[in-house]
């Protein structure tokens, strides 16, 4: 009779399974033990391989499809190729990240568990901390793909495994206690995912010399302020503002002069969604709160935080009307007085500088008044400037709170994937630039570190062709001839420039570029696919046309000189230091947002060349965000975008398999007699009697340094097959042994 079924990582029993470790059972019956194993063969058929170096016809995309299919209907989401792990998203809670499974894979060689992402970040923190060599884990993919939720069981792997002491838990207590206040103020509900990250996110983990985290540091990137004044149908603002209005307490409302519903407010109504079934504002609002005491925001700050957050709000509800004379006058009077109360300004300042710009013309300053629709941009441009600013003062008050050190250091990249949607502009154009500056470093730091490896083990490199897509990186930077360039320029030029000239600009410029087309063709008749506005980039994810409409202005990213001025005069301590008066006095044009991307880019680039990568994929198995389907279309196109086919024939250029001599010879001993049960002279030439007993011929496999590398799955198959028939004989005598014969 069977008690109960246990899934039974067999490795931590020494039968490690290379194939499926995850999925034997031990059924434990009343009357003992007994095992029931299905045979490595059947289990490989039923839940793939999880290594795709091992797959048999691994050039074959429908192979790797499939393969990824059977685990992902076994609830197995994690499977490497090579070192990369490759996630996809359940979209349901498994029970694979207790503080057992964390347990599991503590100070464990990566390849003898099932794959994890607890198994890569303890490789990282172990190559930290023996070869001395920070690291840097890189999780990229699609919106939705979980990216955000694999680099939070990442720091929470490194919270509860590493050391503790107890200035170390209020590090790390700070360093988990970031991650809600930075989404409620960086994250919002989009189509594509109910907790979507709208800035990228770089966050270091410093360790001290006995591996505790002692401190961290966060860079952020790109957040996008757009969204503040405006969001597609379907999706809203910044998680803040609704849980702040949902879950704040009766009189801090009364205080901020808010009411209790986010259809009161223009910038909360556009996407006409105040609801998310999977999103409870009022709780969330109650650990964000939490959250910032634990991160050492005085009260006076948070006062001044939410004094914020509450005017962009009376911000968004400024109206204006308009004279006889076009020029715009402002109808909403409470709005100012709520604004001129919480920011702690001069109202009738305020309400000039809203209807007014001032410019410095040959030193002197010259005022005018705006029409309705300048007024309205103008609102719009100080709202974005607040809260963008706010959001990197921040960033910047939680790295004091984590007291950055000068210590070994594990990096985590969180950064938006590649975006196509039917509408894509200047944000998706950053976005999938960084992607490509992203895969560039991907594809020269996996085929280097392949190369060093060969190289270390004395094995001749056998040169791979990849798509090397710097091609598209000097497109879009290049100085003078890229995209920004030319944007720049357009940002820059006095008189009539426009989102158009600026495509008539790339047209003349780069339009006959390989990777870039417009709607014209050389015989100056237009294409059908391609609106007027818009430019083609042929990524190598694929296609995507921008639409340049609103390029220059987000380029820009201005604000009138005299709303600066009111910012500047504010009592908000917060503001005061978002807003500085020496930028007042730089007559110097700010850098464009596009160019300082750029730049924060280059940085982060150089910061990862700088570090030893680990990787981890993540894929979105269906759009409708539903647990157990799985989209075929979706997933080819990720992974062909992610490169992963790529990924795996670099991996596969030459050896399918490489292990160290001892790890191999530990495993496979008990199929030689000269091995078993242990060999005593020097291990290479230990594997070395193994394999010829085995009778590898000399095509299939070669001798490194300190690794065995196998070249073809099947010789390893057969040997693994070997071991298994072998542990059956065995476990068969056993039980003869156990009950006697009959
Ligand atoms: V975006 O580019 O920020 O829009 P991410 O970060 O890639 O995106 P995220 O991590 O936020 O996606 O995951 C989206 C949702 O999928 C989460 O809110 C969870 O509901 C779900 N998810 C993701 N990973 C896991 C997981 N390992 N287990 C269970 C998951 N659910
Ligand atoms: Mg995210």
């Amino acid at each position: 009779m069977l008690a109960r079924n246990v899934d039974f990582n067999l490795t931590r029993v020494c039968l490690e399974c290379l194939f499926a470790s995850s999925i034997y059972r031990i059924a434990v019956g009343s009357d003992g033990v007994r095992i029931s194993m299905e045979s490595a063969l059947t289990a490989r058929d039923r839940v793939g391989v999880q290594d795709f170096v091992l797959l048999e016809n691994h050039t074959s995309e429908a192979a790797f499809i499939e393969n990824l299919r059977k685990r992902f209907k076994e609830n197995l989401i994690y499977t490497y190729i090579g070192s990369v792990l490759v996630s996809v998203n359940p979209y349901k809670d498994l029970e694979i990240y207790t503080k057992n499974h964390m347990e599991r894979y503590r100070g464990v060689n990566f390849y003898e568990v099932s794959p994890h992402v607890y198994a890569v970040s303890d490789n990282s923190y172990r190559s930290m901390r023996t070869e001395r060599k920070d690291q840097c884990i890189l999780i990229s993919g699609e919106s939705g793909a979980g990216k955000t939720e694999a680099s939070k069981k990442i720091l929470q792997y490194y919270a509860v495994t590493c050391p503790a002491s107890d200035q170390v838990e209020t590090v790390k207590d700070r360093l988990l206690q970031s991650n809600p206040v930075l989404e409620a103020f960086g994250n919002a509900k989009t189509l594509r995912n109910d907790n979507s990250s709208r800035f990228g996110k770089y966050m270091d983990i410093q360790f001290d010399f006995k591996g505790a985290p002692v401190g961290g540091h966060i860079l952020n990137y790109l957040l996008e302020k757009s969204r503040v004044v405006h969001q597609n149908h379907g999706e809203r603002n910044f998680h803040i503002f609704y849980q702040l209005i949902e879950g704040g307490e009766e009189d801090l409302l009364r205080r901020l002069g808010l009411e209790r519903n986010p259809q009161q407010y223009q910038y909360l109504v556009k996407g006409n969604c105040p609801k998310v079934s999977s999103i409870n504002d009022r709780s969330d609002w109650k650990v964000v709160r939490k959250a910032l005491s634990v991160i050492g925001f005085s009260e006076d700050e948070v006062e001044e935080l939410l004094n914020i957050i509450a005017s962009v709000l009376h911000l968004g509800n400024i109206q204006y009307g308009g004279e006889d004379s076009g020029n715009a006058y402002i109808t909403t009077d409470t709005q100012i007085k709520y604004l001129a109360r919480l920011l702690g300004v001069d109202g009738l300042v305020l309400k000039e500088a809203l209807t007014h710009k001032t410019i410095i013309a040959k030193g002197e300053e010259l005022k005018s008044p705006l029409n309705l629709e300048q007024a309205s941009s103008a609102r719009d441009a100080l709202s974005k400037a607040v809260y963008g600013r706010t959001f990197t003062w921040l960033v910047n008050k939680i790295n004091v709170s984590l007291t950055y050190k000068n210590a070994s250091v594990i990096g985590l990249l969180d950064i938006y994937g590649f975006e196509v949607f039917q509408h894509n502009s200047f944000e998706q154009f950053c976005i999938n630039y960084c992607n490509e500056k992203l895969q560039q470093l991907f594809i020269e730091l996996t085929l280097k570190s392949e190369q060093d490896e060969y190289e270390a083990e004395g094995i001749t490199w056998e040169p791979v062709q990849y798509f090397n897509n710097k091609i598209i990186c000097d497109l879009v930077e290049e100085k003078f001839k890229g995209i920004i360039s030319i944007l720049d320029e357009e940002c820059l030029r006095p008189g009539d420039a426009s989102d158009i000239t600026f495509l008539e600009k790339l047209e003349n410029t780069v339009g006959g570029h390989a990777h870039l087309t417009t709607h014209k063709l050389a015989d100056g008749k237009t294409r059908k696919v391609m609106g007027r506005e818009e430019f083609r980039l042929l990524h190598y994810a694929g296609e995507v046309n921008y639409n340049v409409n609103g390029f220059l202005d987000k380029n820009n990213d201005l604000l009138f000189r005299n709303l600066k001025e009111v910012m500047c005069m504010s009592d908000n301590k917060i503001l005061t230091q978002c807003f500085d008066r020496a930028e007042l006095k730089d007559s110097k044009r700010p850098e464009t947002a596009a160019t300082q991307f750029k730049t924060s880019l280059a940085k982060l680039m150089e910061i990862l060349m700088s570090k030893e990568p680990s990787y981890v994929r993540c894929i979105k198995p269906n759009d409708a965000k539903q647990a157990g389907r799985f989209d075929d279309v979706l997933i080819r196109h990720q992974v062909k975008y992610l490169g992963l086919m790529e990924n795996l024939r670099v991996r596969r250029a030459g050896f399918a398999y490489r292990r160290h001599y001892e790890t191999f010879l530990q495993r496979y001993k008990s199929l030689c007699p000269e091995t078993w049960p242990s060999w005593q002279g020097k291990l290479a030439d230990g594997v070395s009697t193994l394999v010829k007993h085995l009778g590898y011929k000399p095509e299939e496999y070669k001798l490194g340094r300190s690794k065995i590398f196998i070249r073809f799955p099947k010789t390893l198959f057969a040997t693994e097959d070997a071991l298994e028939t072998r542990k059956h004989s065995l476990a068969s005598k056993l039980r003869l042994i156990q009950t006697g014969p009959g």
